[in-house]
């Protein structure tokens, strides 16, 4: 494989700042802090080339469920005028695309060491710095380290008796080999009905000489009507930039759309009835805007959640796995909600068998399939969609130590503590895009991202400007964030899920938290704003010592 690593042209020991991760939060990084800072910075990716999620995430069927023309960079109008979508929901291969265009004409490449994973990072308190150790054994340092590590880029393989001892092929949604896997004439084996296993499920059937799915937890699944793009519509997107933009930025969860101000309770059954036709028939995660009480109100929620088992039953012909398919319980939306294209309509293909785990629990993987209480599924392939260790799971993985020799699984133990999901207490200069305590997974990623990055470089020009040598949270501020984090969360039904990786559940061990902040993302990038404009209120201001004699710290709280 030839060496893609840039050439080092100036010294990596004395960088400004590292960013970890070559997605959409690291390559934008970059760019805002050698470009508008014009800061020595380099971003260290353990990837052969840049996408992050979308380079990993190569499984059958892999397409986003944001909709295209809102899955973008949108500070740029070049880089908007450049690129044209071809779906409505576009596919893993073309965000990829994407991506690789954006560092193309940014020319972002020649900073970023590909293949370089990180091993551990420490701060040094004396210097000021974060030594970053790599697991090829070098090491950099830099005043300022970002982490754009993504919050769904740790995979969950669960912990199965005889996993180890599966025969066949057995891969992981989130870590697809490049190649593609051949499935024809294979016995297919999946586990896992979450987004991944819904949009991988009916692409697999296709190919496969059967599929089993082995379903734990039924889950709710909008129709995506995913399809090309018509010239109108491009045109329309064209011509429109601002608007699309200004309604992503005033909306709670960064689409392109607006939330009804209707109730659903307050809506006749007919009406209601005629309201979820329509959003049905339109398809996509607009359903979920159809009313505006539905993540708060859980006879408001039942409304939608009976709408969507009856679509189920509809589809669905043989009534057992109809029954099995919509026996869901856990209100409508308390997980993300799937958006698919023909899942549902897959079990009624003959090579197509849903195994209900509640019915017959899981007891093993055996070499030559999967055993359940009812008997063995015999089994040439296997995939895991059994998702992610969100949020705090790639976070941890740096092996991050700050101030004091304190490392962030011991700061985390009883789970994650930010202040705005920006910093990390006892962590001067680190910042976090997208961490845990903001909206990051409950918003349209980029929208969400843009916000941090483009926060994170004003706050780092703030530091520079003013002589500040570090940056880090009040432990008051943290504490009044998490409790705001909960406050949030809990004025919802999304707690009421039961189990969920928002809340870590699906991690055996990991604390029960409510990760994402649930307050909207308007609001969060007022409050954001608000903080900024004070000075940095809650963050403590360390000045460099040649300053120290115009206040000693400061203290923003
Ligand atoms: O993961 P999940 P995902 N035995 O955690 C099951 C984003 N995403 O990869 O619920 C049997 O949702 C588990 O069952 P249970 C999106 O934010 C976006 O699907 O724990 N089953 C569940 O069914 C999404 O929410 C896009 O009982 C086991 C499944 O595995 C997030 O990624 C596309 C098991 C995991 O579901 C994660 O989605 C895809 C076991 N031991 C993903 N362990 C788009 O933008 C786990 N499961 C389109």
């Amino acid at each position: 494989m030839p060496d893609t690593r840039p050439k080092l042209t100036a010294s990596p020991r004395n960088l400004d700042a590292l960013i970890v991760g070559a997605g959409f939060s690291g390559l934008y990084q970059l760019h805002c802090l050698r470009e508008r800072l014009g800061l020595a910075v380099q971003v260290l990716e353990a990837a052969t080339g840049v996408g992050g999620t979308w380079y990993w995430n190569r499984y059958p069927g892999a397409r986003c469920d944001s909709e295209s023309h809102s899955y973008n960079y949108t500070f740029s109008r070049e880089l908007l005028n450049e690129w044209e979508w071809s779906e409505r929901y576009p596919e893993q291969a073309e965000i990829l695309r994407y991506l690789n265009f954006v560092a193309d004409r940014l020319d972002l490449r020649r900073d970023i060491f590909f293949n370089t994973r990180v091993a551990a990072a420490n701060y040094d308190e004396g210097a000021n710095q974060w030594r970053v150790s790599t697991a090829d054994g070098r090491e950099f340092r830099a005043t300022y380290l970002i982490t754009a590590v993504g919050c769904l880029s740790t995979t969950n393989i669960p912990d199965i008796p005889g996993l180890k001892s599966f025969a066949g092929d057995c891969h992981h949604t989130g870590n697809w080999p490049h190649a593609g896997v051949d499935f024809s004439g294979k016995r297919v084996g999946m586990l896992g009905t979450g987004s991944t296993g819904i949009q991988a499920a009916p692409v697999i059937a296709q190919g496969a000489a059967h599929l089993t799915v082995f379903q734990r937890t039924p889950n709710y699944s909008i129709p995506a009507h995913n399809a090309p793009l018509t010239p109108e519509f491009k045109r329309w997107v064209r011509e429109n930039q601002d608007e699309i933009r200004a309604v992503m930025h005033s909306t709670p969860n960064g689409h392109p759309f607006r939330i009804s101000s209707r109730r659903a309770l307050a809506t006749s059954a007919p009406e209601r009835q005629a309201i979820y036709e329509a959003a049905w028939a339109k398809g996509g995660l607009q359903f979920r805007a159809t009313f505006h009480d539905l993540l708060v109100d859980k006879a408001a929620n039942d409304t939608a959640a009976e709408f969507i088992r009856a679509r189920i039953r509809e589809v669905v012909k043989a009534p057992r796995t109809a029954a099995a398919l919509s026996d869901i319980d856990h209100p409508f939306a308390t997980k993300r909600p799937p958006i698919d294209s023909g899942y549902f309509e897959t079990f009624n293909r003959d090579n197509v068998t849903l195994v209900n785990l509640r019915d017959e629990p899981l007891e093993c993987i055996l070499p030559e399939g999967i055993r359940t209480r009812a008997g063995t599924y015999a089994l040439d392939t296997l995939v895991l969609a059994t998702g992610f260790d969100a949020m705090t799971g790639p976070l941890l993985g740096l092996n991050l130590t700050g101030r004091g020799g304190l490392t962030l699984a011991r700061a985390w133990r009883e789970g994650p503590r930010t202040y705005l999901g920006l910093q990390v207490e006892g962590f001067p200069n680190l910042f976090t895009v997208t961490g845990p305590g903001s909206p990051s997974v409950l918003v349209n990623m980029p929208v969400a991202i843009e916000q941090h990055v483009e926060w994170i470089t004003d706050c780092i020009a703030h530091l520079r400007r003013s002589s500040i040598r570090s940056i880090e949270p009040d432990p008051q501020a943290v504490q009044q964030w998490v409790e705001k984090v909960n406050d949030a969360a809990n004025a919802t039904l999304l707690p009421q899920a039961g189990h969920s990786w928002y809340l870590g559940t699906n991690v055996p061990g990991k604390p029960r938290v409510f990760m994402p902040y649930a307050g909207g993302m308007a609001r969060y990038r007022g409050i954001c704003a608000e903080v900024a404009g004070r000075g940095y209120e809650g963050f403590h201001l360390t000045p460099d010592p040649a300053d120290a004699h115009k206040g000693g710290q400061l203290r923003q709280a």
